[in-house]
Formats: structure tokens, sequence, C-alpha cells
């Protein structure tokens, strides 16, 4: 199986407003290569378990209804030390603060509506991978 990959989410806001192929080119041109990805929409029960680390914070509630707004698309890239290369492609959680020329920065419009989603450790990459494709170690 390959370790060097990480999980990422092209989310809601991002998919309307049809910056997923903009943002694929940049993840290609980042030296990713993606092995698995569909578009599906979250329902509420798995929005709440992929997000649980975050229940009870303040915007927790918020972040919930916006995952499930609309569709998302899913993926499993491979990189070598993926999930650090990745962190560094997209940028700070806040697009206001993240780098010039990361995804975030570019596509983002808000800490919630930050365009992407990536894991931010090899276990966290291991578990939302397999919450979206059970099996991944396949592709
Ligand atoms: P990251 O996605 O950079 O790992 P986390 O894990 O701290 O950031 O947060 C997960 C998601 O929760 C973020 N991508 C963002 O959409 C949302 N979020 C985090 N902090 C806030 C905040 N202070 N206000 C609104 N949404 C937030």
């Amino acid at each position: 199986m390959c370790t060097d990959f990480t999980f990422s989410i092209i989310k809601p806001n991002a998919v309307r407003t049809g910056k997923t192929g903009p943002i694929l080119a940049r993840i290609n041109e980042g030296g990713f290569e993606i092995s698995a990805m569909r578009m599906t929409r979250m329902t509420n029960p798995q929005a709440e378990s992929f997000y649980s680390v975050h229940r009870g914070k303040p915007f927790y509630e918020g972040l919930i209804e916006f995952m499930t707004s609309g569709p998302v698309v899913v993926m499993i890239l491979k990189h070598e030390n993926a999930v650090n290369e990745f962190r560094k492609l997209i940028g700070k959680t806040d697009p206001e603060q993240a780098e010039s020329g990361t995804i975030r920065k570019i596509f983002g419009v808000s800490v919630q509506m930050n365009a992407v989603h990536g894991s931010d450790s090899v276990e966290n990459a291991e578990r939302e991978a397999n919450f979206f494709f059970a099996g991944f170690d396949r592709y």
C-alpha cells in the first residue's frame, strides 16, 4: 500500500462556482497524482462523523450546514510526503493569511469557505480516505 498519500475535498462553494477544474489543474501542476476521485453530496450524519473532532466548537454547526449544502469532490492524492506537501500547496486555513499562490489564497473566500480540505496528519489521511473510499489501498 502506498503510504505517501493524502485526502482532499473540494468544498461546496468552490464546486458551485465552477472552480473544480482550475483547482484540479493546480493539484496536477503541484505534482500530485489523483489516485481516486468522485463527486458526492455529504449527508448530515456523514459530515458530523467526518468533523467529529470539531463537535462543540463555535463554528461546528455552520461547518456541517456548509459542507452538506451541495456537491463536493473527494479524492486521494499521491505524492512524496503527501500530507505536508499538500498543506503547503493549499496554504493556511484562513485564505487571508494563506501565502500567495496557494489554492486557498486564490480560491478561498473565508475561513469556512476556504475551497479545499487537506488531511492534517498521516493518521487522519488514512481515516478520511477510508471514510469515502473503502478499501482505498487498491487505488
Ligand atoms: P484545516 O482544514 O486547515 O485543517 P481545521 O481542521 O482547523 O482546518 O478546520 C476544519 C474546517 O473547519 C476548516 N477547513 C474550516 O472550513 C472550518 N473552520 C475552522 N476554523 C473555523 C473558524 N474559526 N470559523 C469558521 N470555520 C472554521
